[in-house]
Order: C-alpha cells, then sequence, then structure tokens
C-alpha cells in the first residue's frame, strides 16, 4: 500500500513533446498537496486473467493502470521477479473528488508507481519512480517528491531524462493553500485530449514554449530567495497563459465557471487589503490560493464567501509518496 499526495503546479505543464512516452514539452514546477492524496495497494497473483483497477469500490479501465503495471513487470523480468509474469489487481482511494481539476491523476500514478514497484519487490530510486509514474500521467511525476518539485522536460528520445525532483523540502519554506472547490463533478474534456488539441489549433502555442524556461528560471529564484510576493505573482501569471492557451484552442477549452471567476475576483480584493493571496487554476474549475500560513483562515473564509464555491480547505505541504507497510 503506498500514499502519494496531489500537486498543484505554480509554473505548468501543458503539452507533449512524446505523447508515446508521455515525455512534457515544458518543464513545471509544483508544490505537493498535504490535504489530498490517494491511497494504492498492488497485489500480483498468479491465476488472474487480467489486470483490474478498482476505484473506490468501483471497477474501472485498466488502460492506463497496464501500462504501468507493464513497465514494473519488464523491471521484475530483468531481475527474475515472480512479479514478471503476473497480472495485478489494484485497489485505489481519494480522500478528494476524482477528475475534477484537483490533480487526482498525479497522486493517482504516483501511488501506484510506488506500489506496484513495492509489490513486485522492486527497489526504485526517486528518479525512476518519478519516470514510472510519468507514464501514466506527467503531473505525477511531480507528486513522487514532497515540498517543492521541477520537472525537467529533457530532450532524450528515450525520455530517460525527463523526470521530476525536489527543489525544496516542505520545512524549509512552509506555504498554505486554500482549495476552492465549486464543482464535484467530472471535468468535460480530459487533460490528455485538451492538451493535443492545443498543440494543433491554438497560435499562442508556440509562445507557450517560448517562454516556459524565463518562468521556470523566475520561479527557481522566487523559491531559492523565499519571495513569496514573486512567487505568487508568477503562479497567477503563469496560470493565465495556460488559459489564454486554453481559450485559443478549437474548440475552446473553457474550464472555468462563474464562481471560479468569483473566486479570481475575490484573491483580488483579499490582496487590495493587504493579505498576500495569489490564485492558480488548473484544467478544471477548482481555485487553489496560495497564502502565507498565518493567512490560511482569513483566505479560507474569504473564499467559502465566494457564491458557488461549495469548499474552501486549507493545506499544507505534503510529504513525498511512501509506502504505508
Ligand atoms: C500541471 N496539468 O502542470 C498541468 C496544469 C493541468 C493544468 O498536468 O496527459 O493529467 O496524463 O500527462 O498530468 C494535467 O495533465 O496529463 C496537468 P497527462 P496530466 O499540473
Amino acid at each position: 500500500m503506498a500514499r502519494a499526495h496531489s500537486n498543484i503546479a505554480l509554473v505548468k505543464y501543458w503539452g507533449k513533446r512524446d505523447a508515446a512516452l508521455n515525455t512534457p514539452a515544458v518543464g513545471s514546477i509544483s508544490v505537493t498537496l498535504d490535504a489530498l492524496y490517494t491511497d494504492t495497494r498492488v497485489t500480483f497473483l498468479s491465476g488472474l486473467v487480467a489486470d483490474e483497477f478498482w476505484l473506490a469500490g468501483c471497477r474501472n479501465p485498466v488502460t492506463r493502470i497496464s501500462h504501468v503495471l507493464d513497465l514494473v513487470r519488464g523491471h521484475a523480468a530483468s531481475m527474475g521477479l515472480p512479479a514478471a509474469g503476473l497480472n495485478a489487481i489494484v485497489t485505489s482511494t481519494n480522500n478528494f473528488p476524482t477528475g475534477a481539476g484537483l490533480a487526482s491523476s498525479a497522486s493517482g500514478f504516483a501511488a501506484l508507481a510506488v506500489a506496484a514497484a513495492g509489490a513486485a519487490g522492486l527497489a526504485l530510486n526517486g528518479r525512476e519512480l518519478s519516470i514510472l509514474a510519468r507514464h501514466g500521467s506527467g503531473s505525477a511525476a511531480r507528486s513522487i517528491f514532497g515540498g517543492f518539485a521541477e520537472m525537467h522536460a529533457g530532450t532524450a528520445v528515450d525520455g530517460s531524462d525527463a523526470y521530476a525532483e525536489e527543489l525544496l523540502d516542505r520545512g524549509a519554506w512552509p506555504l498554505a493553500v486554500v482549495v476552492a472547490i465549486t464543482e464535484h463533478g467530472e471535468k468535460s474534456i480530459n487533460s490528455t485530449v485538451g492538451m493535443n488539441e492545443s498543440k494543433a489549433t491554438s497560435p499562442f502555442y508556440g509562445a507557450w514554449l517560448d517562454s516556459a524556461d524565463d518562468d521556470l528560471a523566475d520561479m527557481r529564484a522566487a523559491i531559492r530567495d523565499r519571495d513569496f510576493a514573486r512567487l505568487g505573482e508568477l503562479s497567477e501569471y503563469n496560470c493565465l497563459k495556460l488559459h489564454s492557451l486554453m481559450l485559443t484552442t478549437r474548440p475552446a477549452l473553457i474550464y472555468w465557471n462563474a464562481a471560479t471567476v468569483a473566486a479570481m475576483h475575490a484573491v483580488q480584493a483579499l490582496r487590495a487589503r493587504g493579505v498576500p493571496a495569489y490564485f492558480t487554476i488548473d484544467a478544471g474549475p477548482q481555485v487553489k490560493v496560495l497564502c502565507l500560513p498565518g493567512d490560511a483562515a482569513t483566505v479560507q473564509r474569504a473564499m467559502a464567501l465566494v457564491p458557488g464555491v461549495h469548499e474552501a480547505r486549507i493545506s499544507g505541504l505534503g510529504p513525498a509518496a511512501h509506502r504505508l507497510e
């Protein structure tokens, strides 16, 4: 059994370099969230005719899961381990809504990578686990690590340099993230489909790629200097740049709802009265507000008052993915 925490990107990934290897076209930087996590158990069994995936007690498709399990079976074969020839039962639970822009694929595939490697008897290091998780979902490569993590886009044709690593331990700079949930349903367009459409149709895609390295360098410097205003401003800017790319995709990717926009204005109003708070939004309608731990309760109250916000949860920065037994 393994637990991996969700993460929220401050400098975001959107677009693939190689679809088969699931390597990203741009690097990204995220914080791992302690309040949102996935628990996953993997059991390799003889006599099982196919892999099975059970999420919150319901049977789900196994395509992406089996892809990651196949890589684990390949490693196991090279080590002469019995899991090489066995199918597996994967059971998983999230402590938050699945598929609604709260990065369940990030925590889910990171938990799967750690649980499957452990169940197969493999001792993989963080980089190897990150690459394994990436094959399931690009953002999952970052959830292998706690605190602040950076995903490298890499250049190698085999994807061997497209992995994440920890930039800074969570204890070195405690921050809070208030997660404002505006919708519990699943999002309409999944990220993989959406990013491929952006690449194919948006006139802004080239600008998105060209400006990524500058944002990554600025964010690394903000983290190095513990400069919260710089981190926050850059997070909002990069988020709005991503959503400009999404909005100019054909057909348009409009992930926001009315409450999403109202929450963005509420964050700006908080700043106008002296509370340093900054929003970021992924491929979904939820708003994550970056703030200092001492302001988290104020920010939570402000978010809970926004019409259409169902719930506002405070999260600190989370730990690395780990085995629970
Ligand atoms: C991110 N997102 O950096 C960006 C910001 C959403 C918006 O990574 O195709 O589910 O499985 O690699 O990781 C969501 O995309 O995509 C994502 P795949 P993933 O967090």
